[in-house]
């Protein structure tokens, strides 16, 4: 049975995601953007209050890389917070009135599913090529934003292979063209990963500065300090290749390059004790406290539409 509390198998996701779009239907509507690789319906949620106009909205994903639990438990936890919380906090009434907020609870589920049933540190896709054995691309190297120019790999066989073409995945070809579709209403991009407490935002293809540069530090830096005051979780905030490292085809450098202004890449708990394997009573502490920088996140943004 699913629980917000739990890392739930992708058989279980699907099943919230029927039901919780089924039983929401004046707050979430869903449509499937494509298949994965191995065919499993890739559902894209659509939180807010229905309108007869497009809204401004916000695209967030979790689970681009497939050990990362913590961020699909993050998608769905922002979902379940979102519905229970709308008519009650101002902030998320105010926010799920005025915009939409696009969630695809996991991204890579191919290699999600994979790590609940052959390999818990799998963080790929799982595509095949003809030219290799190895078996998958990295999803977050195998975007158009400087691919494969620095911290990836070309080689197959590598954790960080790019891909053979810039969204040779079908997983992120499916996102980037939602996306794409989507780009006149999309305002933030948020994806989460984790393990190391961090708030990126571009670039980590470049170490050149992005053009909004201080108004997003200084955005991250709020939104740090608001995920910090609930237990004290000191997260560092900073462009990627300055704060992380270099590395190109990234999500959030693409969103940004396209022209999504506010694009973050959220690196969740923990900073190493247990990396990808945060035990399950983590979730709820790591999911409130993310909720706070999230929010902080999507008021500024809608304070600037
Ligand atoms: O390397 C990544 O893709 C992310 N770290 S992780 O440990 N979750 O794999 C950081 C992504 C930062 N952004 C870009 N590199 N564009
Ligand atoms: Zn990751
Ligand atoms: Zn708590």
């Amino acid at each position: 049975v699913h629980s917000y509390t739990k890392y739930n198998s992708w058989d279980k996701i699907q099943a919230w995601i029927s039901s919780i779009s089924s039983s929401n239907p004046d707050l979430i509507s869903r449509q499937v953007i494509g298949n994965t690789y191995e065919g499993r319906p890739m559902n894209v949620l659509k939180i807010g209050k229905k309108s007869s106009s497009t809204k401004p909205s916000i695209f967030m994903d979790c689970g681009i890389h497939a050990r990362e639990w913590i961020s699909t438990a993050f998608c769905q936890w922002f979902v379940k917070e979102a519905l229970s919380t709308y008519g009650s906090d101002s902030e998320m009434t105010g926010l799920l009135n005025q915009m939409d907020v696009y969630v695809l609870p996991v991204f890579n589920i191919d290699g999600y599913d994979f790590t609940h049933n052959s390999n818990r540190m799998w963080r790929k896709t799982r595509s095949r090529m003809s030219s290799s054995s190895c078996i998958g691309a990295d999803p977050n190297r195998n975007w158009n934003a400087g691919w494969c120019t620095t911290g990836a790999s070309s080689n197959p066989c590598s954790d960080t292979f790019c891909g053979s073409s810039p969204e040779s995945e079908i997983e992120v070809k499916n996102v980037a063209d939602f996306i794409r579709r989507n780009k006149s209403s999309i305002k933030a991009y948020l994806t989460i990963h984790s393990y190391s407490q961090l708030l990126l935002f571009p670039y980590s293809y470049t170490f050149e500065l992005a053009e909004h540069h201080s108004e997003l530090m200084t955005v991250a830096e709020g939104a740090s300090k608001a995920l910090r005051s609930l237990h004290g979780t000191q997260y560092t905030s900073g462009p990627g290749a300055a704060t992380i490292y270099p590395a190109a085809g990234g999500s959030d450098d693409w969103a940004y390059d396209l022209g999504v202004k506010y694009s973050y890449t959220f690196e969740l708990r923990d900073t190493g004790r247990y990396g990808f394997l945060l035990p399950e009573s983590q979730i709820k502490p790591t999911c409130e406290e993310t909720m706070l920088a999230v929010k902080y996140i999507t008021s500024h943004v809608q304070k600037n539409l």
